[in-house]
Order: C-alpha cells, then structure tokens, then sequence
C-alpha cells in the first residue's frame, strides 16, 4: 500500500485516539441518522488523497529461498528500499457488513503513525477468475467516510450488542474510533503483525517492471508471503498492469515450486482464527478457497 499523502494525519489522529467505549444496540433510524450526520460533519475531509487502484499478485515466499528470492530480484533490477513493521488492525462491524461488500477497513501503524486505509473491491470483471486482483484503496478520513457510506446501505436484520472489547485483543493498544463511528458498532476482527522487506525496480531498461513493488512479508504467526504490487489511478491500465505482475511473479517462482499462487495474511489468519467469517468468505466467493487455485 502506498501512501499518496500523509498530509492530514496529525489533525485526523487526535480525532481518532478519542477513547469511547460505547456498546449500545442502535436501532436502524439511529444508524441511519449518524451516517447521514456523519457524512456532512464530524469527520475530517480533506481533498488531497485521490483514489488509486492497486493492482496485486501474491505469490509464495518461504524463508529457506529467501537469499535466492533476492538474488533474482537484483538480476531483474530491484534493490530493497526499506524494511519496516506494520500492525494492522481490521476492523468491521459485528454481522461484517463491509467483508461481505469485499471491503476491508484496516488501521495501519507504521513506525509510530497510524492511518485509516479501505480497500474496497472493485465490482464486476475484476477479481474472479484472475490470479491478480484490483483493489481500490482509499485512505485517512475518506476511508472512514466512505465505510460510513457502505454501512448506510445494509439493511441490519437485528441490533447485535457488540461487546467492548474482541476476546485475545485486550492486551493490545487497540485504535478506538470516533464515539459517532463507534456507534455504528465497529470492532476489531483481526491483528496481524508484518516484517516487511519493499523492493522497487530501479533499471530503467527493464520498462515492463519499472512500476512495480515487491514486497516481502513475515507475519508473527510464521506466516510468510510475497506481493508484486502496481498503484494505477486509470482502470483502464489494469491489463497492462496484470500482465506485468503475472510476468514478474513467473519469474520469482520458488525453483521446484509449481504453483506461483498464495493466500494473503488476512486469509491465512481468519482461516484459523475467525473460521466462521473465512467461510462465509468462501462461500460468498470474497475469498477464493486455496485448493480452488
Ligand atoms: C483479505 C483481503 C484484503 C485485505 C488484505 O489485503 P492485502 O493486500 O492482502 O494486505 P497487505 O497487508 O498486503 O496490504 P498492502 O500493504 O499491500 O496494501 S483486500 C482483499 N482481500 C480479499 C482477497 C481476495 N479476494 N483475493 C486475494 C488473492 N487476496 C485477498
């Protein structure tokens, strides 16, 4: 994910370290007047994050290849850029109402800031049948704004009191939202922790590459898993972009390995974590299942 601005932060973060602790069951109307409320006041709106759509491919990565990964990725023309720690909290409400939408609202810390990211599933052609899949990707206030919006749209079939805190996150500093957001009863459903090594091209006469990131991840649950990324701002550059990254991944390919196919962190965590939510994910066809690959 790349940051486009960072610009509104410091103002947006004193909004969102408000502590609230709120846990009651709202009726529909209540909802619906706190997201119409919500949309024209109290959050933050600033102009400079244009949307962007990130085009991926994760692929396999074990630790034993990993010095031969790198090695690959010099030949092509890459150098690591950086290496960081990233905490990601996703956060959703209690019938996950945005999973369901293929929406994935996550706070991200990074390196002592944190930021409101969404990734929103781009409807229709894109993340079916491909290998790669198209993401658009909004962040800091319009994040929030715009999981406000998709929460506007479910009709909610009961009022589900939500407890304060998710079972195994209490020793955790968790992000706490907005008491108007935490109204609308979002929790956190999932916490992963990555090590992650970036590396972009930088040879100018491998063109095909020049735009793309790999990065590689080491999750704390021994998870570990690789990306090639493209942040394009015209879908009608995502052919181009997936025939890039299905290129590039081809020729990272573990030796001895057949498949160039691998499941992302949040899957591998919820599968066995939240095993109830990744199956309502299989089964609504958000997430693909790994034998199905
Ligand atoms: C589960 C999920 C999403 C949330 C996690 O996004 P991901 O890109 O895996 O996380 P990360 O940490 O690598 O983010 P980055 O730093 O690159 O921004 S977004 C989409 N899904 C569902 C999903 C899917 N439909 N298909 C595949 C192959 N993976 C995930």
């Amino acid at each position: 994910m790349k940051r486009v601005t960072r610009d509104y932060i410091p103002l947006y973060m004193a909004f969102v370290f408000c502590q609230s602790n709120l846990s009651i069951a709202l009726p529909i109307s209540r909802i619906r007047f706190l997201t119409r409320s919500l949309r024209t006041s109290q959050l933050p709106r600033q102009h400079s994050n244009s949307d962007v759509f990130e085009v991926e491919q994760k692929f396999p990565l074990s630790l034993d290849s990993l010095p031969i990964l790198e090695e690959r990725l010099r030949i092509l023309g890459f150098e690591q850029i950086t290496t960081k720690e990233l905490t990601d909290w996703y956060f959703d409400n209690v019938c996950s109402d945005l999973v369901q939408q293929d929406c994935w609202l996550r706070y991200r810390e990074d390196e002592n800031q944190g930021e409101w990211q969404l990734k929103k599933g781009v409807r229709g052609q894109y993340n079916g049948a491909n290998t790669s899949t198209v993401y658009e990707e909004i962040e800091g206030a319009k994040a929030l704004n715009a999981a406000v919006d998709l929460l506007a749209k479910v009709e909610r079939k009961a009022d589900v009191p939500l407890p304060f805190e998710f079972a195994g996150f209490a020793p955790f500093h968790i992000p706490k939202l907005l008491e108007e957001i935490s109204l609308l009863q979002l929790h956190p459903f999932a916490r992963i922790l990555t090590k992650r090594a970036s590396w972009v091209s930088t040879d100018q006469c491998n063109m095909m590459f020049l735009a793309l990131t790999v990065d590689l991840d080491i999750t704390d649950f021994g998870y570990a898993v690789g990306e090639v990324e493209a942040m394009i701002k015209d879908r009608r550059d995502v052919p181009r972009a997936r025939a890039a990254i299905n290129g590039l991944v081809k020729r990272l390919k573990p030796v001895g390995t057949h498949s160039t196919i691998a499941i992302g962190k949040l899957e591998y965590y919820l599968q066995s974590r939240q095993p109830e939510l990744y199956q309502m994910c299989i089964e609504r066809g958000i997430v693909k299942e790994p034998a199905a690959e």
